[in-house]
């Protein structure tokens, strides 16, 4: 129903909710590729009809997965920033915002990982979570700095996206050590950081990221080892601000469990969080485009990039 999309639109949002298109960084390109697809190709004759058409590749795009507020910030920027009183005019902001947004991306993960690199010495030990190209991005950084950096991956239970991790820090040569996620705090008393990447960063400072984020983080405060999580600032959650909560996915059981041993096992509840929050007293340092800060202070920030509350400019 709606105005029709284009075939890249249906594509991309297919790919970002069965994960083939993952992580928040990566998911927020592919989202403004999307909108600039939906510009290109669409018939819509008349302002209104682009507009609506614009709206409903949005919506197709903003309901695929819930917790990246990489998603939705994608699209404020982009359609945001649409606006002329003929097709013509209209279409060509949006692909003018959807290349300033990409080329922002870039820009945001290189002065990140110039951060977050400070933040590394020769010879240290990262423990990660995940895959995050924010986090690795730092990694780079002081690889390319000329530190010696070795790394400590969890695998990630249960998309294994630790595999990731471990095939991108070894291609930068990285000594990479994996680990199942069970084994992390046994490993943390040889890992000098923690270093995780964000889907969405609270107005209080509190870091969503994929599950298991959180108990790494209080083990890791109990080992004394320091909890440093790399994101640009389109994680940022504005709709925070005004004290609504981040929703997180929940998946389906088939990723935990196939269904020989889930009829085995017999009649149980299987339940699949893909992400979860950590407190903002667990966090050492978010690391952002514009610099480090302290968990607490992450919504001066939100504040002026967003101002006091978010629109959604996907919505009729
Ligand atoms: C990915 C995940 C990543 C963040 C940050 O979860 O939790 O840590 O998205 O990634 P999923 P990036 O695999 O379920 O998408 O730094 O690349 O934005």
């Amino acid at each position: 129903d709606g105005p029709p999309l284009a075939e890249a639109v249906d594509d991309i949002a297919d790919d970002i909710a069965t994960m083939e298109i993952r992580g928040a960084a990566t998911i927020a390109r592919a989202a403004a590729d999307a909108v600039a697809a939906q510009a290109r190709e669409t018939d819509a004759d008349s302002p209104e009809a682009f507009r609506s058409s614009m709206r409903s590749a949005g919506r197709r795009l903003y309901d695929t997965r819930p917790t990246a507020v990489s998603l939705p910030n994608a699209l404020r920027y982009t359609l945001g920033r649409m606006e002329g009183d003929d097709v013509e005019t209209l279409r060509d902001s949006v692909l003018a915002a959807a290349t300033a947004f990409t080329d922002r991306l870039d820009r945001a993960q290189r002065d990140l990982g110039r951060v977050g690199a400070n933040r590394l010495r020769d010879g240290d030990t990262v423990m990660t979570h995940c895959h995050s190209t924010d986090a690795l991005a730092c990694v780079e950084h002081a690889v390319e700095q000329g530190k010696d950096i070795s790394a400590i991956v969890k695998e990630t239970r249960p998309r294994n996206q630790g595999h990731i991790t471990a095939t991108q820090l070894r291609e930068m040569g990285v000594d990479v050590t994996l680990v199942v996620d069970s084994a992390a705090r046994r490993y943390l008393d040889d890992a000098d950081h923690v270093l995780v990447g964000a889907d969405s960063i609270a107005a209080d400072g509190g870091v969503v990221n994929k599950i298991g984020t959180s108990g790494l983080a209080v083990n890791a405060r109990e080992r004394g080892v320091p909890i440093m999580v790399a994101a640009q600032t389109i994680k940022l959650h504005p709709d925070t601000l005004t004290g609504h909560t981040v929703e997180i996915e929940m998946r389906d059981e088939t990723e935990v469990i196939d269904d020989d041993d889930r009829a085995e096992i017999g009649e149980i509840t299987v339940e699949n969080p893909a992400f979860d929050v950590t407190p903002p007293r667990y966090v050492d340092a978010i690391v952002t485009e514009s610099g480090q800060f302290p968990p607490e202070s992450i919504v001066t920030l939100m504040r002026e990039l967003f101002g006091e509350s978010a629109d959604r400019p996907w919505e009729e």
